[in-house]
């Protein structure tokens, strides 16, 4: 049955009966001021309609009357060269990626990748149950916390299990671990002790990972044996007093001498993990930068190995944090730091990509550590609700804990199969992740979070006491929302990113329509696509056939949301250009919809393959699948529709207002209700 769309009255304002049900409204400005699109696009007629040219005219002048240059908040609305510009992102296999432009590209995700082979998954498993056993008998994560410091036994232990240089190869004194299966050991870490993870984390994950991805053959040889025996620490030092968020932004300095030998570094970082302990850092500083052609000399950030013993660096005390109190966090100064020059990283000006991949290539591992975290809190979780009696009956036996319950073991599901279909492109040599990597980093972290919390109150008044462990998860979590790239952040990275992307096809498109006559075909069906997309229709994407049968009616609402998503990329593109980079609010339900229809995308695989292989637990992960598609789906739509109703604009608004008055206020401003 097709849908009809708007006519040309109503299409202003009147709301479009969309082919589910719902009721989207609109506020169209860009119809508005081009007049509306030809009458009437009963689904069948659309290719006459095409080929009459109506359409097309249509589009075309909806099109050229519009600007997709994304620019990031810093630059939007300045006349400047956009730093997110025209770089060709075609041909990504970026699920998340061509997501922005509604197109489903499956290949990254479908079927649920698998890069681990016999033997290493062989292997991994000999390393997994002594570490597992390890955690259990002899690290203790309360005493580290009370310590301030992880236990020396626990230090030895994990450096004879090689854990502080998993990921080395081995003939460098590493374990040699894929991504997969260093996924796989951190989730013991991050089941047990968050602080250790944090730890081993910032010395591997981040701290000397630029030596493993960008180092030369000499600057790999000094350093990685020492780092992967544990006998030195590493840190990673990027964020200093006044550059947090805004990382390009930093202050420390790194000139060359006169003699060309050394770089002499200057400056302070703060809140660095390990930053008090570790003997090597990767810096990152401001360096003169001359350009060959035209002379002119700008400051670029470089990324530099620095040793303390180079004498110059000094640490602060070890900070009063609110978790991961084992772990060492410490401002780190550096002092007229006679760096050699031949431990420059990455090359000279090329430090924030350095930094910005590091960080891409770390976050995998988070989001498989706080799996684990979760796993282990659902455990105490359902042992309780299992356990404890009120009513005359155990808790487990009452909706209101099954629901949470539920909801726990499908955000663990959902974490779990981001992590290892990341870890697992990362292995088979995808390059193109970064959108992924980040979303992969905010959903872990906001699940395990969630995931905690609940699972305190299903403890009860058990949960809030520290013999039950579980108060001290919930205070190691919170700061996994913030570092690495806080979530505000990183979903501001996604939307502009995607957007980038929707941007770029557009305005190819938009090209190849200037000479439509040769481009009929493609240009046609890509027409075709966005005119059912607008209307309701299905566009025609089909995950039938890639996923099994019994999950179709989930991988269906996983093509709508794609359908809807894609959408409403282009209409928010449409209506503000360029400057949707200044429109946070909608940024933010942007990069919330692609979260949660990537959430879909990689349970529906995971939940695929169990299916296909008949394994004994797969009609239980349908039921996760499904439940999670469901509520997914759900929150999809309802974010959707707030990013183009005129109700939500003014919300927005008066959210602005709000906040501008309590700043101007400097606190709240309403009447107190005893008004005193
Ligand atoms: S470490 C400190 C963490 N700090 C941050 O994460 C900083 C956050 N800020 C940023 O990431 C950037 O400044 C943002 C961009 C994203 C805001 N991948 O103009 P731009 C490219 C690849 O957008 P800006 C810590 O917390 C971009 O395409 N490329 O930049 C320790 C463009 O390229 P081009 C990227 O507006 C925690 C260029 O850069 C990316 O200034 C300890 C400029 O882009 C990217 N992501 O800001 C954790 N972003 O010029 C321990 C940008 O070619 C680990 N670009 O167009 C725990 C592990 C778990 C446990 C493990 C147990 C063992």
């Amino acid at each position: 049955m097709p849908c009809l769309g708007p006519g040309p009255e109503t299409v202003d304002r009147a709301p479009v009966i969309t082919c589910w049900g719902s009721v989207l409204e609109e506020k169209r400005m860009t119809t508005k001021t081009m007049g509306p699109p030809p009458r009437a696009f009963p689904a069948e007629g659309m290719l006459r309609l095409i080929r009459s040219g109506a359409i097309l005219d249509w589009w075309r002048q909806l099109w050229t009357k519009s600007s997709f240059r994304v620019l990031p908040p810093s630059e939007a609305g300045r006349d400047q060269k956009a730093r997110y510009s025209h770089q060709a992102v075609t041909g990504s296999t970026s699920f998340v990626t061509n997501l922005f432009s509604g197109h489903l590209v499956p290949e990254n995700v479908f079927p649920f990748p698998s890069a681990l082979s016999l033997e290493q998954a062989q292997s991994l498993q000999a390393m997994l149950d002594p570490c597992a056993r390890f955690f259990q008998e002899v690290n203790d994560a309360a005493a580290n916390e009370e310590l301030g410091s992880i236990e020396e036994a626990t230090l030895g232990g994990l450096k004879e299990m090689g854990c502080f240089g998993l990921q080395v190869p081995e003939e460098m004194g590493g374990v040699g671990l894929t991504n997969t299966q260093y996924a796989r050991m951190v989730e013991v870490v991050g089941m047990h002790d968050l602080g250790v993870g944090i730890s081993l984390g910032a010395h591997q994950s981040i701290g000397f990972k630029g030596i493993l991805l960008f180092g030369t053959k000499s600057q790999k040889q000094k350093y990685l044996p020492k780092l992967a025996s544990g006998e030195v620490y590493a840190a990673f030092c990027l964020t200093e007093p006044s550059s947090g968020s805004d990382a390009a932004s930093i202050q420390t300095t790194a000139e060359l001498s006169p003699c060309e030998k050394f770089y002499i570094l200057n400056g302070g970082k703060i809140w660095i993990s390990n930053g008090g302990t570790a003997e090597i850092f990767t810096v990152f500083a401001k360096t003169p930068v001359k350009n060959i052609t035209t002379g002119e000399v700008t400051n670029k950030i470089s990324a530099f190995i620095v040793e303390r013993s180079f004498g110059g660096v000094t640490s602060g005390p070890p900070e009063k944090k609110m978790g991961i109190k084992c772990s060492n966090t410490a401002e780190v100064h550096f002092d007229n730091v006679k760096v050699p020059a031949e431990n420059l990283l990455g090359g000279l000006g090329k430090g924030f990509k350095v930094a910005m991949n590091i960080l891409n290539n770390g976050r995998f591992g988070m989001a498989s550590a706080l799996a684990g975290t979760m796993r282990g809190v659902i455990l105490k979780a359902v042992d309780h609700a299992a356990n404890r009696k009120q009513f005359g009956r155990t808790i487990s036996s009452y909706g209101a804990i099954q629901e949470k319950v539920a909801r726990m073991a499908a955000l663990l599901y959902v974490t779990e199969a981001m992590a290892y279909v990341l870890s697992a492109n990362m292995d088979m040599g995808v390059t193109e992740y970064k959108l992924e990597a980040a979303i992969s980093k905010i959903f872990a972290s906001e699940a395990a979070w969630t995931v905690t919390d609940e699972g305190i109150q299903i403890l009860g008044g058990m949960g809030y006491m520290k013999e039950a462990g579980l108060e001290r998860v919930l205070r190691d979590l919170r700061i996994f929302r913030i570092f690495e790239g806080t979530n505000d952040v990183l979903r501001l990275f996604v939307a502009l990113s995607g957007l980038e992307h929707a941007g770029e096809e557009l305005s190819s498109l938009q090209k190849r329509m200037a000479t439509p006559v040769r481009e009929m075909e493609t240009i046609g069906q890509e027409v075709v696509r966005r005119v059912k997309r607008k209307v309701g229709v299905p566009s025609g994407i089909s995950l039938q056939g890639t996923v099994h049968p019994d999950l179709d009616d989930s991988a269906a609402l996983v093509t709508k949301a794609i359908d809807l998503f894609g959408e409403a990329v282009e209409s928010l593109l449409l209506k503000y250009g360029a400057t949707v980079a200044d429109e946070q609010f909608l940024l933010k339900r942007v990069a919330d919809a692609a979260i949660d229809i990537y959430a879909m995308a990689v349970a529906l695989s995971r939940a695929s393959r169990t299916l296909a292989l008949r394994q004994p637990t797969a009609q239980h992960e349908k039921l996760l699948c499904r439940t999670w598609c469901q509520e997914a789906f759900q929150r999809v739509r309802v974010t959707l529709l707030e990013t183009r109703s005129p109700r939500w604009e003014e919300s927005f608004a008066d959210m602005k207002q709000i906040s501008d008055a309590l700043v101007r206020n400097k606190g709240t401003v309403a009447t107190h209700p005893l008004g005193f």
